[in-house]
């Protein structure tokens, strides 16, 4: 009995695809390889199993296993984030676009003002972007980058809060690539009394390494994903202070979801306690000086970083001197075995399905074990596919025979 003799196509399918995860650079800042252990849980038994609302008050028998094992999760989070006494944890989301949602729908009401970073500059959907559900219900008004630096601008930022009034100020990103003052957040909430939510699912693997600040102490609500730089299953949680405990859980359960996903939960549980290793420390800090050194090495070749380099994991590279739009360099790149996002670069004069600029993260990379030394060699193998189209088949080559020596862990 095996999914190779049952079901050969699936199977096969499930192969290629790992074959295609070796022997290609995966540079996709959201992305990152799961451990063997995390992925032992997420496939495991757990998944039979029903539980609708939360440990001792579930609908189903059978749940004392289950229960025991969110309880741990909730507490190894708690230990992972180093949580104050008076914050709660709920590992129920099912991955980052649920949670922000069941945040919004517990502390807002349909026609709230809201405050974010807009998409094109770094945001994420559910952010407030109009053409997703939290755009059409709430009242988002987005602030952006400053043009000069490509940088948050608090001033800005506080000037925009002062004259809309948000009832939220949200502050997390999917492509900004500086560190965050999030006590500077707090000023700017506290002086329009509006509640400070955090996304931080790109950084949270950097915060719990220590390689990156951690909001907890100065904001209310912080929602985060656990499969980027954590590199746990596709999954989600939301940490809050207890005094929006009651209704968060009512908003995840029964509000948006019905059961929660327990091999998830087990998965989020194991990564945790990976997360609290020295190694992973070792790891989160290895994954920024790995990204600087990617950066510099690109500007070196004469590509153009958004705000001149990056803090954390990711860079927006702006290819508006290199005459390929942010589409096209995906799609060669990737001809050479180099994995990338399209990404659009602030005040984009491009369409956000073909933009200006790709994004790069050094995470996965990371993960297979590449150092400062391979982020120059990965530098110097972009820039000669995007000086010259022709040469994309030899380093495909190249990159083939490179990641044999960097296995993934997980594959
Ligand atoms: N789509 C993810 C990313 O690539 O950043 C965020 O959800």
């Amino acid at each position: 009995m095996s999914l190779k003799k049952n079901d050969p196509e699936i199977y096969n399918l499930i192969q290629k695809e790992r074959k295609r995860q070796a022997e290609t650079l995966d540079l996709i800042a959201s992305e990152n390889y799961s451990s063997k252990e995390v992925m032992e849980a997420l496939g495991s038994i757990l998944t039979n199993k029903y539980a609708e609302n939360y440990p001792g008050k579930r609908y189903y028998g059978g749940c004392e296993v289950v229960d025991e094992l969110e309880e741990v999760a909730k507490e190894r989070v708690r230990e992972a984030f180093a949580l104050p006494l008076d914050w709660h944890v709920n590992v129920q989301p099912y991955s980052g676009s649920p949670a922000n949602l069941e945040v919004y729908n517990a502390l807002l009401e349909p026609g709230d003002t809201v405050m974010s970073l807009d998409l094109a500059s770094g945001g994420h959907l559910t952010h407030g972007s109009p053409v997703n559900f939290t755009g059409k219900t709430y009242k988002f008004v987005h602030y952006g980058l400053s043009p000069k630096t490509g940088k948050l601008d608090y001033m800005e930022i506080l000037k925009l809060a002062d004259k809309v009034n948000p009832k939220l100020i949200l502050c997390g990103y999917t492509a900004y690539s500086r560190e965050v003052d999030f006590k500077k957040f707090r000023e700017i909430a506290d002086k329009v009394k509006a509640i400070a939510m955090a996304d931080i699912s790109h950084i949270a693997g950097l915060i719990v390494g220590g390689a990156h600040q951690s909001p907890i102490p100065f904001f209310d609500v912080v929602t985060s994903t656990v499969h980027k730089t954590l590199r746990g299953p596709r999954a989600a949680i939301i940490m809050s202070k207890d005094k929006y405990a009651s209704a968060i859980d009512k908003s995840v359960f029964p509000g948006m979801q019905g059961g929660p996903h327990e091999n998830a939960i087990a998965a989020i549980a194991v990564t945790m306690k990976e997360a609290k290793t020295v190694a992973f420390r070792k790891y989160a800090e290895q994954v920024v000086k790995n990204c600087k050194t990617l950066a510099r090495a690109l500007q070196d070749f004469g590509f153009k970083i958004v705000s001149g380099g990056t803090d954390n994991h990711l860079m927006i590279v702006d290819l508006t001197n290199k005459n390929i739009t942010g589409l096209e360099a995906r799609k060669l790149l990737e001809s050479a075995g180099i994995v990338t996002s399209q990404s659009p670069i602030p005040q984009d004069p491009r369409k956000p399905w073909d933009p200006s600029g790709v994004r790069l993260g050094s995470a996965a990379l990371t993960s297979r074990g590449m150092k400062e030394k391979e982020m120059s060699k990965v530098a110097s193998w972009m820039a000669a596919v995007i000086a010259d189209h022709d040469v994309a088949g030899k380093v495909r080559d190249e990159i083939k025979r490179f990641t044999k020596n960097f296995p993934a862990p997980g594959l």
